[in-house]
């Protein structure tokens, strides 16, 4: 049975505020790190639950707040396989996160070990890590009372990002198995990134320097790390690396913050020369933007969207060159939020599918091709190969030597991405792969096509959850009428879309509009926030 004097006694010690209601969303969850204690105490507990259930496999959990303010945190669990926590489990963390008071938390727990048939004698491992964020040495704490509370197995991963907390978990998971994921160690992830990626680029030209904005966060560390195993293969300039200074973190900086104001972080302007690569990472280093200056010194973006299309043209033309193309099929998957443009260029290629916001839903489509290639425009995303593919790849009998390169490529290309979830600096050094093969600069990339005038804005209104969508949130049914009216408006504009959603992470709707001028794509973004306000 639970331990319940144990998880009694220090749950007394992180008690739930009486106001708050936790809600564990897209991002697991989170709000103000003062907020969260009991929270994370809580999570401490499931997390072990979680494990027990999945016969003692080991659980990640990870506390950061990604690109949002430095004040704020978060938590959110890993499943085995380095994937997002089943989607089941998050009303459960959610019932678990806003029981009252101890007794109600020990009543729902029970609850909870009963209705899902948890067997309590099943040993439970987690491993746990967290940003650079203040506040997150005492949520530390209270989680590991948490997972002392249960007995379970604590590993301390340290301050780390998110995508190598991942690594790390499927690495666990995997370790001395055929399917081996890599070491379970940091060296060990830095190991397989900079092996396969010297091997990728090995005889190629030497790319330029790249300039890294880390975001003021724990990506400056690793992305240090990730530049001494790289040796001279890469050279990394970084910037924003001031992790102890307070209030820096994703401060006028970091991919949220380009992708938002479609600009080059200040910080930047006397380190990017026009023509050079520079890109961002956020605050746990899970997305990536990339951009340069034009010969004007024009600030131009390259998004989740232009990296899809690199990559997924790049992958193509592999498999294609290592006479792959009838059994391996790859695909893309992106969100509404996918610019225009980019799905125009990657349709005109290969099967393109939408699916709802949300790293979860674009991870699970992406698993349903042979190789699948999902990106948000925000810059988060991977690539998937399937089992059958990479045991495909690792069988196949090339027949001539051009073959054989190719294959050899898509084999290291299969190491060098972290398939867990995405990953900043994986996903970088991926870019960098393909821009030395095709001996792309940013203008060439960039060229592939030109994204449409776009404009993103958020309404507050009464009620969120008034707002309910389809077809991929790419249109509304309720509040009944408003879609027609969207409609009527967006079919005046030359190039027009636009839609609304409700955020999962903050109390607002979002309204995005394209056009194929940007004093439309503006006008059409405000007239329908006109429309939802
Ligand atoms: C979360 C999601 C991200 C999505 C964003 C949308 C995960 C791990 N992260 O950050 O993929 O783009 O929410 O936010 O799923 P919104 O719902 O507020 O627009
Ligand atoms: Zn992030």
């Amino acid at each position: 049975s639970l331990p319940l004097q144990a998880i009694k006694s220090l749950s007394e010690l992180h008690q739930k505020p009486s106001h708050l209601r936790f809600q564990y969303g897209t991002a697991g969850f989170r709000t103000l790190g003062s907020t969260l204690d009991s929270v994370l105490f809580r999570v401490g507990v499931l997390a072990a639950l979680r494990s027990k259930r999945l016969d003692g496999r080991t659980i990640g959990v990870m506390v950061t707040a990604s690109h949002n303010p430095e004040e704020d945190n978060g938590v959110k669990l890993v499943d085995p396989r380095g994937e997002m926590l089943e989607a089941s489990w998050e009303a459960h963390a959610t019932v678990i996160a806003n029981a009252l008071t101890t007794n109600d938390l020990l009543d729902a727990l029970d609850s909870l070990v009963r209705t899902l048939k948890i067997d309590l004698s099943k040993p439970a491992r987690v491993v746990y890590a967290r940003d650079t964020r203040p506040s997150g040495e005492s949520l530390i704490s209270a989680l590991q009372d948490g997972l002392k509370a249960i007995g379970a197995e604590a590993r301390d991963a340290g301050i780390t990002t998110t995508p190598i907390l991942h690594y790390l978990v499927k690495a666990i998971n995997t370790k001395g198995a055929k399917d081996s994921y890599g070491e379970d160690s940091e060296e060990g992830y830095y190991t397989k990134l900079s092996e396969a990626f010297k091997k990728l680029v090995a005889g190629r030209r030497r790319l330029d320097p790249l300039i890294v904005d880390c975001a003021n966060g724990v990506g400056a560390s690793a992305a240090a790390k990730l530049a001494q195993y790289l040796g001279d293969s890469l050279t990394l300039r970084l910037e924003n690396t001031s992790i102890t200074t307070p209030g820096a973190l994703n401060h006028a900086c970091g991919a949220d913050f380009v992708k938002t104001t479609q600009k080059l972080p200040p910080s930047l302007t006397d380190h990017l020369r026009p023509g050079q690569r520079g890109c961002s990472l956020d605050g746990d280093a899970d997305r990536l933007m990339y951009y340069y200056l034009d010969e004007r010194g024009t600030f131009r973006m390259l998004d989740g969207d232009k990296i899809a299309a690199l990559v997924a043209a790049f992958i193509v033309e592999q498999v294609k060159l290592a006479g792959l193309s009838d059994e391996i099929k790859v695909g893309v998957v992106q969100t509404a939020y996918a610019n225009g443009a980019s799905t125009k260029y990657l349709a005109e290629r290969l099967p393109v599918k939408c699916v709802p916001t949300g790293v979860k839903h674009l991870h699970h489509a992406a698993e349903h091709y042979n190789i699948g290639v999902y990106f948000e425009a925000n810059g988060h995303g991977t690539v998937l190969f399937s089992p059958a593919t990479q045991e495909k790849l690792a069988t196949h009998e090339p027949s001539t030597p051009a073959q054989s390169t190719a294959l050899n490529h898509l084999i290291n290309l299969t190491q060098l991405i972290n398939q867990t979830v995405g990953d900043a600096l994986s996903d970088m050094l991926l870019v960098e792969v393909v821009l030395a093969h095709k001996s792309y600069s940013g203008v060439e990339w960039d060229s592939l096509y030109a994204d449409l005038p776009n404009r993103l804005v958020k309404v507050v209104v009464g009620d969120r959850n008034a707002f309910k969508t389809e077809d991929a949130e790419r249109r509304l049914v309720s509040p009944p009428g408003l879609q027609t009216k969207i409609d009527d408006l967006v079919r005046k504009y030359e190039g027009g879309r636009s839609f609304v959603r409700p955020s999962g992470t903050e109390d607002v709707v979002r309204v995005y509009a394209e056009a194929a001028l940007k004093a439309q794509a503006d006008e059409l973004a405000f007239r329908v926030a006109g429309l939802v306000y």
